[in-house]
């Protein structure tokens, strides 16, 4: 009999091509483990419930390779999602590796790189398109500055405008059901990158073309590096209706990008951030974008991709339990959380400004109130607990 607690797919858990069987390469070491085939992944992946996998372009197809070497690579690739039931749930394109993005890619200084950006991306939006992957992440991670004498943050930004623009004009010539999900980090590799938090690239959204076709991808682990709550992003990003993807992972704060299993670090944010997901009605994939400790390797990889997911589904069920709580209840009384969702004035009138000028308050009555934060807070610690 199931727990509860057995991933399945209709979880919609995702995994990324490079995560799971990520070879463990850091700044300071070589690869500690070999890299997985696309194929076994997919079937590992079945094998373990999730449900969908996603891929960066060269993740995939050989990059340089010719034609023909590129289409068996993905013909193959088909063949397993077609065997196993996994869908492609996402795609991106790798806009980092190669040395020629070392200036970045549609911000590089270089033109020919930046319309050889564009171009990859369009390339890989057909093969995102064939295999039916709803959305197409961007992550900038080269997109950025060491000195901020090295470019014009206007220009930079008229430049990604553009390479947004040109690429939502693609899919729409294409008439592919495909949009954009622009993931923010505030550094690394780049000093500073552009379009850094959630906050940044919803504000940059608003300047396209078609912002429409543009939401976010916002990862765990880049929100808590710049010191914020993922969770209070996310919840604005949905507010916004902009959750087109979410990259889940963990993180120390004030450390380099862990990429950490999903609920291994910061497990009270998660535990919001899961209990907002469940709530929302967020359809999208619970995709993982982490990796496993270098030590790491062999059977240990796989314990790391069903720790993510076995995590997530703990805290849904711990956040359905909290919220049937009558304690927790009672304490979200006490402490007005009913009331914020009471509107305050409505829709102005001349009239409603008028009686609100002319209304009294007492304001020492309203500052002796106490809202009983430290019980509710207390309930939230021993729900995570399990006491
Ligand atoms: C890193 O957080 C980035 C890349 O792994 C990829 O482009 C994106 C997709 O989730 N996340
Ligand atoms: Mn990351
Ligand atoms: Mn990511």
């Amino acid at each position: 009999m199931s727990d509860g607690l057995t991933p399945r797919p209709e979880h919609k858990f995702s995994f990324g091509l490079w995560t799971i069987g990520h070879p463990g390469r850091d700044p300071f070491g070589d690869a500690t483990r070999p890299p997985i085939d696309p194929v076994d992944f997919v079937r590992g992946l079945a094998k373990i419930g999730a449900w969908g996998v996603s891929f960066h372009d060269d993740d995939l197809m050989t990059f340089g390779a010719p034609e023909s070497q590129r289409r068996a690579e993905l013909d193959r690739f088909k063949a397993a999602l077609a065997e196993t039931g996994i869908v492609c749930s996402m795609a991106t394109t790798n806009l980092f590796w190669h040395p020629m993005f070392k200036d970045g890619a549609f911000t590089s200084n270089d033109r020919n790189v930046r319309r050889l950006a564009i171009q990859k991306v369009l390339r890989n939006l057909d093969v995102a398109a064939e295999l039916g992957a709803p959305t197409y992440v961007l992550w900038g991670g080269r997109e950025g500055v060491e000195s901020a004498a090295s470019k014009e943050p206007r220009d930079a930004l008229d430049r990604y405008k553009e390479a947004l623009d040109f690429l939502c004009g693609y899919v729409r010539d294409q008439g592919y059901a495909i949009r954009f999900a622009l993931e923010p980090k505030p550094n690394e590799p780049r000093g500073d990158t552009f379009l850094p938090t959630i906050g940044h690239a919803l504000g940059f959204i608003q300047m396209l073309e078609y912002p429409e076709m543009v939401g976010l991808n916002p990862e765990v682990a880049h929100e808590t590096m710049a010191g914020l709550s993922f969770y209070q992003g996310v919840a604005q990003a949905l507010w916004q209706g902009k959750l087109f993807h979410i990259d889940l992972n963990d993180q120390k704060i004030g450390r380099y990008d862990q990429d950490l299993r999903f609920g291994s670090e910061g497990i009270k944010d998660d535990f919001f951030l899961v209990r907002l997901l469940e709530a929302s009605g967020y359809d999208g994939p619970r995709h993982f974008d982490a990796r496993p400790y270098r030590n790491d390797g062999g059977e240990g990889i796989w314990d790391f991709a069903r720790g993510c997911m076995r995590t997530y589904l703990v805290l849904a069920q711990k956040a359905r339990e909290y919220d049937l709580d009558p304690r927790v209840q009672e304490a979200m009384a006490k402490a007005g959380v009913p009331e914020l969702a009471e509107s305050t004035v409505g829709r102005y009138s001349a009239d409603s400004a008028a009686r609100l000028k002319a209304e009294s308050f007492e304001p020492d009555r309203l500052a002796d109130r106490t809202y009983g934060n430290e019980a509710l807070d207390q309930l939230v610690i021993d729900r995570i607990l399990g006491v």
